[in-house]
């Protein structure tokens, strides 16, 4: 019997998830690795509350860490990182208000 996961196993294998589902949405290019345009509709579809239009662009500018033009998963990691320490940022400041 498989045991119900955590919410922060849940969490990570959202984030794995979405990373693939992304990676994967264009035929005809790599899997493994997010598009700009793939990039662009995961930011639309996903981070619509963040994510300004033409700011695909600017975070793989940023993050494009080995400079393929691709985000791979370790920079999609540092994405996920950079809006984690985002909202610390404003959580923290709200509360110390
Ligand atoms: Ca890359």
């Amino acid at each position: 019997m498989a045991e119900e996961l955590t919410a922060l196993e849940s969490g990570l294998a959202l984030l794995y998830g979405t990373f693939l589902t992304y990676a994967a949405s264009e035929e005809g290019d790599d899997p493994t690795t997010i598009s700009k345009k793939e990039l662009s509709q995961m930011m639309a579809d996903q981070l619509p509350h963040i994510a300004g239009e033409g700011m695909a662009e600017k975070v793989m500018e940023e993050l494009d860490q080995d400079l393929d033009g691709t985000m791979n998963f370790t920079e999609y990691c540092s994405l996920i990182t950079s809006l984690s320490m985002t909202l610390h940022i404003v959580v923290t400041e709200h509360l110390s208000q």
